[in-house]
């Protein structure tokens, strides 16, 4: 659930936050689960692969159109009203929404299955360097709607002029009547109100209606000053309002000019943190204050970012960083997958549904600065090439207002990196590499001049990191020591700071996270131990160290 009301007119009910029916498919037995939740923390399923059953049930008073939203299922959903199948749906990290149309009076029972194996058809999931967890992991939301509802509104502001802001409004209705539909639409974006007449909406289609206005006396979203404003449609039939959907925006521009990526005109630099969704005591279903405490501890690091490390996060966790004004590097689930991964004919398509999945439901987040695409995936090959165009060019259609980029570690032989607007790195100097920050990024800066576009663009680093197991000191600083990490990071982030022509840093990472079983070896406590807190949240010594540096630098870079 959002962190405001998102209706007046429409009625909605949450079907989670309560117990369900649990079991594993193929088992008899039946037990209680809180949903959302992530299966590995039931007792006797912390390594669970395979297909799990939640049921529920649920009461309408007479006959409706009954919309399921499902903000999160992990991975594979098969969702069923009363034994009949609702919808699929492929992908842990995006909402996915049927509508059961005409459902009688009465109870009904809600089945959503939750499979979490490994297999070809599931491109995005593997054993990886995090987990991929299973079960109703966000919340599941019941909406009564009429035959002609309103699906969604786009904000995008345009340019601050004296008065206020010049923004574009998009939207999108959706008529599941057989029957051509005429309707108004009204609302006022910030107090400033708008309004459509006799808009015919084909039977069993879409319609976006687009418009663009001044909207008056607002104030800037900025990370110092992150104002929200609230943006309310109404779907108006026969004279009376028979829908509604409440927005949120906040009113800034992001740009990209040479070297800089411009706020509002003012050049950023990120001080930030990629973060897994990721608790011992909650798997990837964290609830909002669990949410809250790592913002906080992001914010008194004096962070001023996150990556959301490697998927589209939970929309709660953006509305709080849209509060806090921290910028948000949101980017689709795809991590370290090789050219023949790449190559599974289920691999594009699925990349491609996540970002027009995320862009739909998080476009007016305006904490969201960019968009990233395929962490670490193969960027140096004429096949990956294809792939990174194309999900671009997708993006760029979809959404104009943001720049977008995606972390490369491909030091050799990236042939990328004139696709985005952002280059951006991932580097380990100290750690896995044999080199110093500095000259790690004058390869990396070559590598962008080579490119052919020029090193007339920004750039990140993405990751900049040391691993650290929580309570073991050393004063040799041997490995996995919090003294070796506490020092590389120091090293490792002055340097980016200083090097003039870098946009800003993503530690990797916030906090230590569980990985798969196969990636045990080569991780210490089976868990990615290069947090700066430990998995429950305990500060490592590298705390104070960043806390130090990130703290001493501003928001923006002036020079
Ligand atoms: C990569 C990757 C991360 C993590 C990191 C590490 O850069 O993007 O997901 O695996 O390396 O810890 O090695």
């Amino acid at each position: 659930m959002r962190t405001f009301q998102t209706h007046k007119i429409r009625r909605s009910m949450e079907l989670t936050g309560k117990l369900w029916d649990f079991r594993a498919v193929g088992e008899e037995k039946w037990s209680k689960v809180l949903v959302p939740s992530s299966v590995e923390t039931y007792p006797g399923f912390e390594n669970f692969k395979g297909e799990t059953e939640f049921r529920t049930e649920f009461e309408i008073e007479s006959q409706e159109n009954v919309k399921i939203v499902c903000n999160g299922v992990s991975h594979y959903a098969k969702v069923s009203v009363d034994a009949g199948r609702l919808m699929e749906h492929y992908g842990s990290y995006t909402p996915f929404a049927g509508v059961c149309r005409k459902l009688e009076k009465g109870r009904h029972t809600l089945s959503i299955i939750a499979d979490n194996s490994m297999r070809k058809e599931y491109a995005l999931d593997f054993p990886n360097d995090y987990m991929s967890y299973c079960g109703i992991t966000r919340d599941v939301v019941l909406e009564i709607v009429p035959d002609v509802f309103l699906s969604r509104v786009h904000v995008t502001p345009l340019r601050k002029t004296t008065n206020g802001w010049e923004t574009r409004l998009e939207v999108f209705c959706e008529n599941i009547s057989g029957q051509e539909q005429t309707a108004d639409i009204q609302g006022d974006v910030a107090g400033t109100e708008f309004a459509a007449h006799n808009i015919t909406i084909p039977g069993g289609d879409n319609l976006v209606w687009t418009g663009e206005m001044e909207v008056l006396g607002v104030e800037s979203w900025s990370m110092e000053n992150p104002v929200l404003y609230f943006v309310r449609t109404e779907l108006i039939m026969n004279g009376k309002a028979v829908d509604d959907l409440i927005e949120r925006t906040g009113f800034r521009v992001v740009r990209v000019e040479g070297q800089s990526i411009l706020l509002n005109g003012k050049r950023v630099r990120i001080k930030g943190f990629c973060r897994h969704e990721d608790h011992p005591m909650y798997g990837c279903a964290l609830p909002k204050a669990a949410m809250a405490y790592d913002l906080q501890r992001i914010l008194d690091m004096g962070g001023n970012s996150v990556r959301t490390s490697h998927y589209p996060n939970d929309e709660a966790f953006l509305d709080l960083c849209d509060e806090l004004g921290i910028l948000v590097w949101e980017e689709n689930h795809a991590r370290g997958l090789s050219e023949e991964q790449m190559r599974n004919p289920y691999f594009e398509p699925q990349c491609e549904e996540c970002i027009r999945e995320m862009i739909a439901v998080h476009y007016n987040h305006p904490s969201i600065y960019i968009w990233g695409i395929m962490n670490e995936c193969s960027s140096e090959t004429e096949y990956g090439r294809k792939c990174y165009q194309a999900q671009f060019e997708l993006i760029r259609r979809l959404d104009k207002s943001r720049p977008v980029s995606y972390a490369s570690c491909k030091f050799e032989n990236d042939i990328c990196q004139n696709l985005p607007d952002v280059c951006s790195w991932n580097i380990y100097p100290y750690w896995y590499t044999n080199d110093t920050a500095t000259e790690r990024m004058d390869g990396i800066y070559r590598r962008i001049r080579e490119s052919g576009s020029g090193a007339d663009k920004p750039f990140l680093i993405t990751e900049v990191g040391a691993g650290a197991i929580y309570g073991f000191r050393s004063t040799a600083h041997e490995m996995w020591s919090e003294e070796l990490q506490a020092e590389i990071l120091e090293k490792q982030l002055k340097e980016i700071s200083e090097y003039r022509l870098c946009s800003g840093s993503y530690i990797w990472q916030f906090c230590d996270v569980r990985v798969s079983r196969e990636w045990g070896l080569q991780r210490p406590k089976s868990r990615n131990n290069k947090g700066i807190v430990d998995e429950f949240r305990r500060p490592k010594m590298a705390y104070d160290v960043v806390k130090r540096i990130y703290r001493g630098l501003g928001n923006y870079r002036e020079e």
